[in-house]
């Protein structure tokens, strides 16, 4: 097939998982042409069947802000024609899906296909505000097929904007081969000199991960036992959680990593993964850490239920009930045997229900089934 993806470029799970599959069809012999206005963060080096539109966004005095929803539609309408597209997958709704419904209007092939993944927030909070809800339920139901990353989120997209349509649910997934624990982490005595605990998270650092509770709980847990807390990523809460870190005096055992490509050193060298968000519409980390052999205590919010299995794979507990989470990372880095048990239930987990190969090809299927029925007009 040849296949259209458009995805946001940066450092967030949707373009991960947009850019991871399309990687993986590429393999599979499909041409995949990612449009986007930079090369996602993931599309490193040459692959071979991969090609690279970049939208160009013109500017002119009379515009006070970028006009990047017609641009992309206009790309893609060139990528689609020129490039004799199958189907245009879009990640995230907001603004994508809304270019690739105008795109469709204009694209002659008859059999062109539209398919729109709703990633979490494009639902649960940038979509809902009023100054883009119609505009989202309308591309969301003019796309031909649609797909969410959990069944919290199928849900709340039938419920905020009265969807009927078919959703289908297909979960993110992660390389489990790739993503495997390495016994020699070079990071680990770097981390853990004396012997410490090594907790992590690693997020976008945006209100909803709610950081600073990491913090709080690492807090807690470092009272109790000497240990290191690794936050991996950047974004707009970083200043606070580093001055509530030197408020709390506890600078010194966390280290901020900033942006990280490669997460198997750090990964490899950590005990527990935190990940007490207050919307996740999955926790493309915590898979990621799952697989690496890190249980995962994080809130039940969300998504993350369908994910990390309460007392097999990890823990869940309300979102900002920082005691109680911390009272969970005590148990489990007291109690090694169980935490190794939790490890290894959250990498089988990630490798039976999550793998790549496995939800790749539902995703294969899901185009054939979309390519198969009518067109949504
Ligand atoms: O919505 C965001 O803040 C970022 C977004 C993204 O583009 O990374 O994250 C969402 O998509 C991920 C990939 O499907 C999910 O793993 C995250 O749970 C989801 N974030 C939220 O729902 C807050």
């Amino acid at each position: 097939m040849n296949i259209g993806i458009t995805c946001y470029p940066t450092y967030g799970g949707s373009g991960v998982v947009a850019t991871e599959l399309g990687k993986t069809l590429a393999k599979r012999g499909h041409n995949i042409h990612f449009i986007s206005y930079a090369i996602p963060m993931r599309l490193d080096g040459f692959v071979n069947n991969i090609f690279y539109h970049e939208v160009e966004i013109s500017t002119y005095p009379l515009f006070e802000f970028p006009l990047y929803t017609p641009a992309l539609a206009s790309k893609m309408i060139e990528v689609a024609n020129y490039e004799k597209l199958d189907l245009l997958h879009v990640h995230y709704a907001v603004p994508h899906a809304t270019s690739a419904f105008i795109a469709k209007q204009v694209i002659p092939n008859p059999d062109f296909r539209v398919i729109t993944t709703l990633h979490g927030t494009d639902i649960t909070l940038v979509g809902l505000e009023p100054s883009f809800l119609p505009v989202v339920k309308l591309s969301i139901e003019k796309s031909d097929g649609v797909t969410a990353v959990s069944r919290h989120l199928r849900e709340k997209t039938q419920t905020n904007y009265g969807i009927e349509k078919d959703i289908e649910v297909i979960p993110n997934f992660v390389d489990s081969d790739a993503y495997k624990r390495k016994t020699d982490s070079c990071l680990r005595s770097n981390f853990s000199p004396n012997g410490e605990r090594v907790l992590a998270h690693i997020s976008n650092f945006r209100p909803v991960k709610r950081v600073s509770d990491v913090i709080r709980i690492f807090d807690i847990v470092q009272q109790k036992m000497p240990a290191t807390l690794v936050l991996v990523g950047d974004g707009p809460d970083r200043t606070s959680c580093e001055m509530l870190a030197r408020e709390l005096k506890i600078h010194d055992k966390i280290r901020f990593m900033g942006k990280q490509s490669d997460l198997t050193e750090i990964l490899s060298a950590v005990d527990l993964f935190l990940l007490p968000s207050q919307q996740e519409s999955f926790g493309l980390s915590a898979l990621e850490a799952m697989s690496y052999e890190v249980p995962v205590i994080s809130s039940s919010v969300g998504g993350l239920p369908e994910l990390v299995l309460h007392n097999q794979t990890g823990y869940i507990a309300e979102i900002g009930d920082v005691e109680r989470m911390a009272k969970y990372a005590i148990e489990l880095l007291t109690n090694e045997n169980k935490r190794l048990m939790f490890a290894k239930e959250g990498r089988k987990r990630a490798v039976e229900v999550f793998s790549e190969e496995k939800i790749v090809t539902e995703y294969e299927n899901y185009y054939k089934k979309v390519l198969s029925l009518p067109k949504v007009i």
